[in-house]
């Protein structure tokens, strides 16, 4: 048994194992029961300690891998063709980071897969090919490359690729972790195995996608957003607009939430994303917050600190900021922006109350590193 014994800390447990106690703990421990001194510094961390680490995963590594899986297994079989993302610290989860999980799916032209709807949310962020379309609860969507779709929890959704000219990668994000810590896992296949959409391709996008509440909004009373696309062309304009007006922020750059268009909140319960455009140059400086972000390269190249650890990118990296980090970004192009998509949690630790958030004080807001 491991003592909780630390000296320097007053008010904290610091009990020494001796003979007796160890006798105790071990007839507690017969009864299912135990002593909280015995854990209390562990399971009370002064500031988050989570197992995640920082990691960066190169696409031109991975894509070779994700495509490999196209002729390896056939998509009836493995359900979605998807290689995920796994953090070297949440191996028992398979999460990305803390309780996100992401993954490069690949469909062939041609493929359909299968409807189902389950408990977790997912989020899909498109890296290549043309002719992705997903139907969300009867709504068929249209996806290109930088394109942001959602598919909130509950929503019957299948997808496919109608090109013939190659296939499609897209980026899954789900918080299927955060919904298994909490043992509230439920699956279901379509019992029609595919859904019968709507004549309307992106009609959610056609009807919220202009700032202009239409008429009937009042009728929308899901905790999810009721637009399900967020195209790159005006998300990626918007921005460069919004660099125009505004300074933006000093850590993230030029950097905006995608929204519930009626609520102004974020787009699922679980989840929010975010797309940021650093300027030419710009290198942000550090903070740190409660919360775990996804982040993959929508454009250009640069380099993160996170942790005090260098990482290089470039488009289709993807990449992780575990809760807590400080990190840091920079455009290394001097003549052209560099763009970032990311998913996080932070709609769970805000409405929780967990959501904190630090500035890095000490060598003008940067981290020094190795
Ligand atoms: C899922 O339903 C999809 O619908 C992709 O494409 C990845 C990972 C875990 C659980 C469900 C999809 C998933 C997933």
């Amino acid at each position: 048994m491991t003592t909780a014994y630390d000296d320097n800390q007053l008010g904290r447990a610091r009990v020494a194992d001796t003979p007796e106690l160890t006798a105790y703990y071990g007839e507690l421990a017969e009864r299912d029961a135990g002593a909280l001194w015995s854990v209390a510094n562990d399971i009370e961390p002064w500031y988050p300690q989570p197992k995640s680490v920082p990691v960066l995963w190169r696409y031109e590594e991975l894509r070779p891998l994700v495509r490999k899986a196209l002729d390896l297994v056939n998509a009836d079989d493995a359900g979605r063709r998807v290689v995920m993302l796994v953090n070297p610290g949440r191996k028992d989860v398979s999460a990305a980071v803390g309780l996100l999980y992401t993954g490069l799916q690949i469909m062939g032209p041609g493929e359909a897969m299968t409807a189902h709807r389950h408990q977790a949310a997912a989020l899909r962020f498109v890296h290549e090919g043309t002719g992705a379309w997903t139907i969300v609860d009867g709504q068929k969507l249209r996806v290109g490359p930088r394109d942001f779709a959602i598919t909130p929890n509950g929503t019957w959704h299948e997808h496919g690729n109608e090109s013939d000219d190659g296939p499609v990668i897209w980026q899954d994000g789900l918080d299927i972790p955060l919904v298994n810590a909490l043992d509230a896992g439920f699956y279901e296949v379509h019992p029609e195995l595919y859904q019968k959409p709507g004549k309307v391709i992106n009609s959610s996008v056609l009807t919220y996608g202009a700032n202009l509440l239409p008429y009937g909004v009042e009728k929308w009373t899901r905790p999810y957003s009721p637009l399900l696309a967020y195209p790159w062309e005006p998300t990626y304009e918007s921005l460069r607009q919004l660099a125009r007006a505004s300074e933006g922020s000093p850590y993230d750059g030029v950097i905006a939430e995608y929204t519930n268009p009626v609520t102004g909140g974020s787009v699922m319960p679980t989840m929010g994303a975010h797309m940021q455009l650093l300027r030419p140059g710009q290198a942000t400086k550090a903070h740190r917050h409660t919360g775990s972000v996804i982040y993959t390269v929508a454009k250009g190249r640069g380099e993160s600190v996170i942790g005090g650890k260098r990482f290089a990118w470039k488009e289709g990296d993807i990449f992780c900021v575990p809760s807590w980090a400080w990190h840091e970004h920079s455009n290394l192009d001097q003549d052209d922006d560099a763009c970032l998509f990311s998913f996080n949690d932070f709609p769970v630790m805000r409405s929780l109350g967990f959501y904190r958030e630090e500035a890095y004080a000490d060598n003008a807001g940067h981290q020094p590193t190795a």
